[in-house]
């Protein structure tokens, strides 16, 4: 269903600027029996409310089909992921004096790889999340997770029980809400007098300089800036207080620290500023994003091309939502694509939405020893070309596609 008025104002004046035509969910691997099966395919479009400062897809795809049993993105296979989780911890920990009298809510707490982190320090914690299998591996591994879909009336449910949480993260889950009002509200609820609440997500900023299109998918309804943040916050009696940016995490992300009380840090009022001075509260910011995309389409597909004409072979590193995009947007049938790994186990044995590359262990690389390898997951190039010393040293090469592509070795 597509939306007609913008879901955080209300507003109708939505502008579009970005088709990447009518796709697959990204998060949805294919089962094996299930290849002969249409898969489900809806509109990827990208609109801008100049009311809320939003950018946002127009299309709503259920909660239910989203992060249904089918749901296998488990946070804890990144050792980066982890590394900044812990410290992220460690620092609310300290900064904050937690102890064994508060309360840590995570929305969206998934396989419990932040929340641990509080429970080996002794301090309450809640996981509140709708995907099963990430949240059962939250509760065996000692992290108490609600599944449930997260707002107001839950949040008031839980403060009838006597709950009022003095920390609440929301990390990687303000992009996927339908109703963000109501998770909003929830927030607002839920948040004890003097408590905090800490967003992260990747920022539109570095989606459209670093042409990151491949992150939008329909999982993803929003795509945030310090100005939408703020303005969300202040149309439910909350406030955006801090900002801290982590360039390397998910392409560019920020953490957003807000609050009931309306005490604005200097960063807060530079990241606000930097955005009105760049134009990105206004549409004309958002225009010339999609020949930018169309540009990494066109040089990525004839740079597979060439390798399949020259007789080379191809493999794909992360069978991530963004390289669902990625491969359904430009095209990359296994032609040109032959398989992808992965080192999420849950992962192997299905197939890519739409183009149905084979997902394998990692080991495959070395054992198959593709001629290229196109990293999917380019936001963990680092961590990813380290552990592929092997396959590099073998002579492999890894194509890189944001912000154009490129070939690394
Ligand atoms: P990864 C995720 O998107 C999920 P995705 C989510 N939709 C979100 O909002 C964004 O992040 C921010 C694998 N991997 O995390 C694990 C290796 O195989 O970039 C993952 O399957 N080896 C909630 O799905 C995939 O790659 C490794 O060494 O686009 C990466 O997916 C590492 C580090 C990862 O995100």
């Amino acid at each position: 269903m597509r939306i007609t008025q913008c879901r955080a104002s209300g507003s109708e004046d939505l502008r579009s600027f970005l088709d990447l035509g009518i796709t697959p969910l990204a998060d949805a691997l294919v089962k094996q029996e299930n290849l002969d099966t249409d898969e489900a395919r809806f509109p990827l479009e990208l609109v801008f409310c100049p009311d809320s400062a939003l950018v946002q897809i127009t299309e709503n795809v259920p909660a239910d089909v989203l992060f249904d049993e089918n749901y296998l993105y488990f946070s804890s296979f990144s050792d980066v992921v982890l590394k900044h989780s812990r410290e992220h911890a460690l620092d609310l920990i300290a900064g904050r004096g937690l102890d064994d009298s508060s309360l840590v809510v995570e929305l969206a707490s998934n396989d419990g790889y932040l929340l641990k982190n509080f429970v080996e320090a002794g301090i309450p914690v809640l996981g509140i999340d709708p995907s099963p299998e990430p949240a059962q591996a939250a509760n065996d591994i000692g992290v108490p997770t609600m599944v449930e879909f997260f707002g107001d009336d839950l949040a008031s449910k839980l403060v009838a029980d006597g709950k009022a949480a003095n920390v609440i993260l929301a990390n990687n889950v303000f992009a996927h809400i339908p109703d963000i009002n109501d998770f909003t509200a929830g927030m607002k609820t839920l948040l004890a007098d003097g408590g905090v609440i800490h967003i992260e997500n990747p920022y539109v900023r570095d989606l459209i300089e670093h042409c990151e299109f491949d992150t939008i998918y329909h999982e993803h309804f929003y795509y945030h800036s310090c100005t939408s943040i703020d303005r969300q916050m202040r149309r439910h009696g909350l406030h955006l207080n801090h900002v801290e940016y982590f360039p390397t995490l998910h392409g560019g992300t920020l953490r957003w620290h807000c609050g009931h009380e309306d005490q604005p840090s200097e960063r807060v009022k530079e990241y606000l500023a930097a955005e009105s001075a760049a134009g990105m509260d206004s549409f004309s910011y958002f225009e010339a994003f999609a020949d930018r995309v169309q540009g990494v389409k066109r040089d990525l597909l004839a740079l597979l091309h060439d390798l399949k004409d020259r007789g080379k072979t191809v493999a794909g590193y992360g069978a991530a939502a963004k390289g669902a995009t990625l491969i359904n947007y430009v095209g990359i049938t296994t032609d040109l694509m032959q398989f992808v790994v992965d080192r999420n186990v849950h992962k192997h044995g299905h197939f890519m939405p739409g183009t149905h590359q084979p997902v394998k262990d990692v080991s495959a690389l070395v054992e198959e020893a593709p001629d290229y390898v196109l990293l999917l997951a380019w936001n963990f190039k680092d961590e990813i070309m380290q552990q592929q010393e092997e396959y590099l040293r073998r002579g492999g090469k890894f194509i890189v596609p944001v912000p154009h592509p490129e070939v690394v070795a």
